[in-house]
Formats: C-alpha cells, structure tokens, sequence
C-alpha cells in the first residue's frame, strides 16, 4: 500500500515520433515531465498472479473482468466498471459512461463515513472528493482488490462474481487502527441502468417510468425493469442488492441518494447523514444500502455487499438466504481461486525472459479466455451496443481456449456451426443470447477459420468422433461437423475470381477491404494463403473422418493457389495483397500508398505456400519497410489518398487503426513465420516488443496509455503523432494468437494429431527452457537444452530417459506425468 502521489498534470502529450518519454506540453507551450518509472504506477505480484496498482490516475482506466460466465462485472483500478447479466445488450444492470467525464464513472462504489464528524471516503480512492491517506489497488484472475486507510480505518475491498449465485461479492474488511471506538456508516452504492442499453440511449424519457425499486421484507433493494420490446422477456432477471450485515437505511432513487446537481462525489444523502428509505415506481433507479458498523480499537469486521440477479421473487428469496450464510463468500471465493488454478494447471513455464514468462503463466491464457467469453463485445473501448459474437473473432479465440478447456472449445465450435449455411457460408456476427437477426454480410475468410480451430481441438484431445457430430444448418437440414467444414470449402472453390484468387466478398480479415471490392469482382490473394492453410488441415481432418478420398481434391485446390500465389501474387520483393474490382492489383511498388501489407507476407508462410526463396524475401521486407521499435506496421505507406483521394480506401488517419498503425494481432502472424523460417532472434524481437509493459515502456505510459498486462488491438504507427498510443484493449484476436506463437512456435510445443510435437525455435542467446504443459491427461516435463546457441533444431529427445524417434512425443493416457528431455 503506498501514499498516493497528488494528481499528475492534465497537459496533453507532445505528438511525433521524436516525442520524449515523460514529456508533455503545457498549455502556455512549456515543457512539463510527468513520471515515467513504470514501478511509480505499478508492480507485477506474480506469486499471487496479481498486478498492484499504487495510484488511481492512470492514463486511462485499467479494467478487470469479474465473471462465473453468466453474471458478469467489468471493474477498473480505481472502482468505475459495470455490471451485466449474460448480455450488455439487454441485461445490463449498472450505467457506465462511455468516454464522458469525468472518466471511469460510475461504478460499484462503498462509502465510508465516520458518523461522528461526517467525514467520508471511498476504499475505491474515487469517486469521494477525500481520498485515503493510502492506497493501492490490485488486479487478480476475476477479482479486483483494493486496500485503503483513512482517519484511521483501514478497509480491504474484495470484488468478486462466484459461481454459486450470480452476483457480485463486494467483501469489504473493516478494522479500527485508532485507540478510539469508530462507529462508522458504511454505504454501498451502485446506479441502476436501464438493462436494454440502446432503448435507453434512445426511449428512456418514457422507459424511466417503467421501472421499480422496492424494499423487499428481507433486507433487500429489487430492481425489476419493464421489458416492453426485446425478443427474449420471459429471461430478464430481477436484480437484487443485499448484505449479511442488518440494513440501517436504503435508497432506491438516485435522486434521493445523489441529489440534484451532485455526482458519486458528494452523495447529498450521506452529507445529510444516511439514506432516505426511498424506493421507486418510476424515475433514476439505483441501490444504496447503508449498515452500520461499530469498532473498538483494534476491532476487525467483514460486511459484505451483493448485487445480484434472479429469475423470479422466490429465487430473488432463495439468494437472499444462500448469500447469507455464514461461509458463502468464502466458499465463492476459495472456488474461484481454485478454477483458475485448474485451468491455468494445463501449462507453466520457466523462461530467462521474466516478461514473457509471466504473460504466458498469468495473463495471457486469462486475456484469451476473456476474448472467449465476450467475444468484442464490451470494454472500456466497446461499449457493448451492438456486438455479438463475431464469427471469425471467436473462431479464433477458441485456439488459445482448446488447450486449458477442449470441452468448452468444442461447446463454442458447436456454436459457430449452427450459423453456417447449407452452402457453406456462415454469419459475420450473431447474437445467441439477445436473440436479434444476426449480421449476414458474407465474408471470404469467416467461415475457413473453423477449420483451424477444430484441427487443434483434435490434435489437443486427438477425439476424432468429434467430426462425425451431427450439427444444423442455419437454413435448415443437418450434417456432420466435417461436412460443415467440407461445404466452406466448397463455398470458396465456388466463388474464384477472374484470376483464381478467391473473391473478396464482403471484405477479408481486413474490414476495410470492401472499399476497393464493392462491385463484386476483387479478389483476396490474402485469403488464398489463408484457404491454403485450412487447406492442409482439411487433408488431414478428412483421413480422420473416414474421407480419405477428399484429400486429392484438396491438395490440387492448394496447388492451383500455391502457384497463383507464387506468380500473380508476387511483386519482386513482396506478395501482393488483393485484386482490386478494377482489375488493379493492391500492395504492390507500383503504387505510392499502400505498397506492402503485412499479413500477405506472413501469411504466404503460414500456408506453406511461399516458394522458399520468396518467403525469405517477404519476411525481409517486412522487417526492413513495416518493422518499428514498437511493432510492425499493417501496410506501408499510410493511405492518405488511395486509390482514389475522393474515395480512398480508408478513412482511417494515417498511422491510426486499419492503416499504418501496428495491428497487433497481425504481428502474431509475423511471429510464426519467423519461427517457421527457422529465425528465431527475428521472431523473439517481434514477440518481446509487443509485450504489454515492454511496450509501454518503450513508448512511455503516457503515450502507451492501456493496461500493461493485457495486450491490444492495435498501437499508433510512426506515421501518427501519437506513435505508439494503444487502443481497444483487452478483446483482440491479438490474445489469442499471441498465445499461439509463443507456446507453439517459439517454444514450440504443439500437439498434432499424432501427440506433443517439439520444435522450438527461440532466440539463440537462450540457454534453454522448461514447461510443464497437461496433454491428453498426462503432466509432460519438458525441459529444453540449448547449449549450442541455436535458433532451432531438436537434435535429441529422450522421454523418461528412453530416445525418441522423431519430434513428436506420443499420448500417455496410462501414465500422470513424464519427463521430456529436449536437446537442441
Ligand atoms: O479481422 C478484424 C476483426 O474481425 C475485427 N477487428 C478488426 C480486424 C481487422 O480488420
């Protein structure tokens, strides 16, 4: 717990690439220095899988995820977030306000008042105008915890969703550090949003009246919303707010708690001493329960807070009394630590590199499987309004969820394939839980990801009876999941474009694409890599399903690609990216903007399609145009005016998002192919510069801004005058494949079909590495020897001291554990 330091100064950042660390401009032009040392801000505590937060005004909110996967609250460090159930769409419970000011309000905040003198603070440091004497805040794998001291008090604030009841557990542990007897009000606030989000944006004049807060017979506040146009009613809960401690007040109108030109920082009612006791038929709901709480010196008490939802008002009772038995949070809580040490249990590593080391134990399979979760649905930088589950996003994230939870990986795949239609095709996003049409634009790449995402769920479980489930269409009629993967394919060899190259359709990975391909007849060269790839799975899942007489059709499909790939799609020093519908290719010298596009270089790789001359070039090129010291850029250069300055392909500043900036997710690709390419100091300089806390270090936290534990889309390219400002943090492809070039590729230990294969190709300076990594049921120890200082090359593997022939360690399904021993 440290004091905090007074605020940092509000000046805005000096732009460009020349910018200095911790350099800032002040309004009569001077130049100011904020602190920079990362170590000022915050510490990693990876014993306790746990980062600390020491001061509350970071550059932007530094969110957590608190989830039992149905109920769900989205926390910050300094206590702004919201609360969902199943859906921010239609169930969400609290208001977070999207980038209004002041920041990071509001949330689930506890007040802490001295009823003697009237004074009052927040464990959360904000939203109060008196702040603690100290602080610190920390975030831990679906909790948020925060430990505070003011007047003498001392409070730690636990906030957690468990998986008995769903409900957000607000643990609050009070003790009296003075030599005087404290009684203290202690309130728990939250503000009640209006569950379907958009109707509140937009109809909430007459909605308001639609809803109640009552004070039920237990001790309890039930918010009930009127549900007057949402497909799924009947499954809208009651919210309750509750506490085992006995309620000395309440309120259930924010006007009451709050007051009228007030904010979350000088509540009127607890200024007036305590709640009102309002409820509310109509009007700004919110929950506030104040309990009172007397300590002697010295004195320790736990109060507990729940906001909650259930079906109806016998299970709204029935959680009521659940909640309040004597070790129920303790339970919740024991259960959540004990799920993510299961899961996290799948893999555990020792690296010389501390930073990798912990993003690949902690923080990295936790990102993912928030991705798997939410898909992009809602963080500090989505407002969770109108994205569902996106077909292609969550095809990914289930590669980085298959080796912690087959199980759950397999649920989703079932998932994606029921918006897959007869022809092949699929729907780009979907709603499962809101129950809305889904989006239905066709896309030339959505439906090849499922593809690559199943073949790693057999190569984890090597369950091949998987293949033969039988799933529906969207439109109707069943077939077997491998028939589901066979029809994308054939949905793709039906729909190539006047040069071979798969049609662009709506657009590619790229969602920008479409600009240059709306009239139908551009072609994604891209995807062609990309349909290569699953290419090479298909042969192998077809053997598996018992259609080995698919594979030739496959493999003269990949051929025909190969070579279109190799002659139209090669520039001289790069591959070309698409065919645009004027018959114009994009991504070549020719051009002034635009000339070079990452993800066909890395790509061409990936697929095995690159002639291996063109594939060192490609890479070379990418590292000599696009590399920067705070990753690679998408494409080169930034598009101001192309193809057309009326109607360029982007609207996208230069540097920004989509053009020019570094895509981090398509920097994992470039790590693979390093690897692929056996160069494994270029791969580990790609992998390293986008860790979350190097980067930052590398751009300044100031200019960085995000959280430095999760990763994010993307940074500002050195086009930009905000080079290396990080945006939509959190839920990005980047989490997934990240994970999977690092443990796949770098380290290289992937399972196949046939086992565990072991190929790592890591930086030479490293003298070698261990894993403990759970497959098919059995611990492998692995240990890798690089004495030699090579980049790759296994040169001998022993299993329990017996050689392997071979790199690939088969199943042990009879034995707990063995010990793999890898000389490279
Ligand atoms: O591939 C897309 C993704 O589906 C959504 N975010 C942007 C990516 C690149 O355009």
């Amino acid at each position: 717990m440290m004091k905090q330091p007074g605020p940092a100064s509000p000046a805005g950042l000096s732009g460009s690439k020349e910018h200095k660390k911790g350099e800032v401009k002040t309004a009569g032009g001077a130049a100011a220095v904020r602190e920079q040392q990362l170590d000022q801000y915050f510490t990693f505590r990876d014993e306790l899988k746990e980062v600390e937060f020491k001061r509350h005004d970071m550059p932007t909110p530094w969110m957590n995820y608190l989830s039992n996967g149905t109920f769900h609250t989205m926390l910050s460090h300094a206590g702004g977030g919201v609360a969902f159930y199943k859906s921010p769409q239609i169930w969400r419970i609290t208001r977070y306000r999207f980038f209004h000011l002041p920041t990071d309000r509001s949330g689930p905040y506890i007040y802490l008042q001295d009823a003697g003198t009237g004074r009052y603070w927040c464990p959360t440091y904000e939203p109060a105008f008196q702040k603690p004497q100290e602080w610190s805040s920390s975030h831990g794998l679906g909790y948020t915890r925060f430990e505070a001291q003011e007047d003498e008090v001392a409070a730690k604030t636990v906030y957690f969703v468990g998986p008995y009841e769903n409900s957000l557990i607000w643990n609050l542990t009070l003790t009296n550090n003075s030599p005087a007897v404290k009684v203290l009000n202690v309130y728990a606030y939250a503000e009640f949003g209006m569950m379907e989000f958009m109707r509140e944006l937009q109809w909430q004049c007459y909605n308001k009246h639609q809803v109640s807060v009552q004070y039920h017979p237990k001790e309890a506040l039930v918010y009930k919303y009127g549900v007057e146009n949402q497909p799924k009613p009947e499954e809208t809960p009651l919210v309750y707010m509750m506490s085992d401690t006995p309620l000395h007040s309440y309120d259930g109108d924010r006007e009451e708690f709050i007051g009228s030109y007030r904010s979350e920082s000088n509540p009127a009612a607890i200024e007036q001493g305590g709640c009102t006791g309002s409820t509310l038929l109509g009007g700004d709901p919110c929950g506030a329960l104040q309990v009172q709480v007397t300590l002697q010196p010295g004195e320790t008490r736990t109060v507990n807070f729940f906001l909650g939802t259930a079906m109806n008002e016998a299970e709204v009772e029935q959680a009521i009394e659940h909640s309040r038995e004597a070790d129920f949070v303790a339970r919740s809580y024991a259960a959540l630590k004990e799920n993510w040490d299961s899961y996290l249990g799948a893999w555990n590593c020792e690296l010389p590199d501390a930073d990798a080391q912990r993003m690949l134990n902690i923080w990295n399979p936790y990102q993912a499987q928030r991705n798997f979760l939410f898909s992009r649905n809602i963080s500090f930088y989505a407002t969770g309004t109108f994205r569902g589950v996106g077909f292609r996003d969550t095809a990914q994230d289930i590669l980085a969820v298959a080796p912690f939870d087959p199980e759950a990986a397999k649920e989703k795949v079932r998932l994606l394939l029921g918006q897959q239609y007869q022809d092949g095709h699929v729907n780009h996003y979907f709603f499962p839980n809101e129950g809305w049409d889904p989006v239905t634009s066709i896309h030339s790449d959505d439906h090849l990801w499922t593809a690559l995402a199943v073949w790693d769920i057999l190569a984890e479980t090597g369950d091949a009876g998987f293949l033969q489930e039988s799933l529906p269409f969207y439109d109707g009629g069943e077939g077997t999941l491998y028939e589901h993967l066979k029809r994308a394919i054939d949905f793709t060899a039906s729909r190539l474009g006047p040069n071979g190259f798969p049609l662009m359709l709506r657009s590619d990975w790229n969602d920008q694409l479409f600009r240059v391909c709306r009239q139908g007849k551009g072609e994604s060269i891209w995807t062609a890599m990309q349909l290569g790839t699953v290419l090479l799975r298909m042969k192998d899942l077809a053997a598996a399903s018992g259609h080995p007489e698919h594979a030739a059709g496959y493999e003269a499909m990949y051929e025909k690609q190969k070579d279109l790939v190799n002659t139209l799609g090669w520039d001289g020093q790069w591959f070309r990216r698409a065919v645009m519908d004027d018959g114009r290719f994009l991504g070549t010298d020719e051009h002034d903007e635009a000339k070079i596009w990452l993800n066909a270089q890395t790509w061409a790789t990936l697929s095995g399609m690159a002639e291996p001359d063109k594939a060192v070039q490609a890479m070379d090129s990418v590292r000599d145009i696009l590399d920067t010291e705070l990753g690679i850029k998408k494409l080169h250069p930034s598009i101001t005016t192309f193809p057309d300055p009326a109607d360029p392909l982007t609207n996208y500043n230069k540097g920004t998002g989509e053009n020019g900036a570094v895509f981090c997710h398509a920097n994992t690709w470039a790590i693979i192919a390093e690897c692929m390419l056996g160069r494994g100091d270029q791969a580990y300089k790609y992998y390293r510069q986008l860790i979350p806390n190097v980067a930052m270090e590398q751009a300044g936290i100031w200019r960085y801004k995000a959280e430095p534990y999760v990763y994010a889309s993307n940074l500002f390219g050195p086009e930009s005058d905000k080079f290396g400002l990080a945006n939509v943090s959190w839920l990005t492809g980047t989490a997934a494949w990240m994970y999977i070039a690092a443990t796949q590729y770098i380290m290289g230990i992937k399972p196949v079909l046939e086992g565990l294969s072991i190929d790592p190709c890591i930086p030479s300076e490293w003298e070698g590495f261990t894993v403990n990594r759970r497959f098919r049921g059995c611990l492998y120890e692995i240990s890798v020897t690089n004495s030699s200082h090579s980049c790759k090359g296994v040169k001998e593997i022993r299993v329990d001291g017996q050689r392997l022939e071979g790199n690939v360690v088969p199943a042990y399904p009879e034995k707990a554990r063995v010990k793999v021993e890898v000389i490279l």
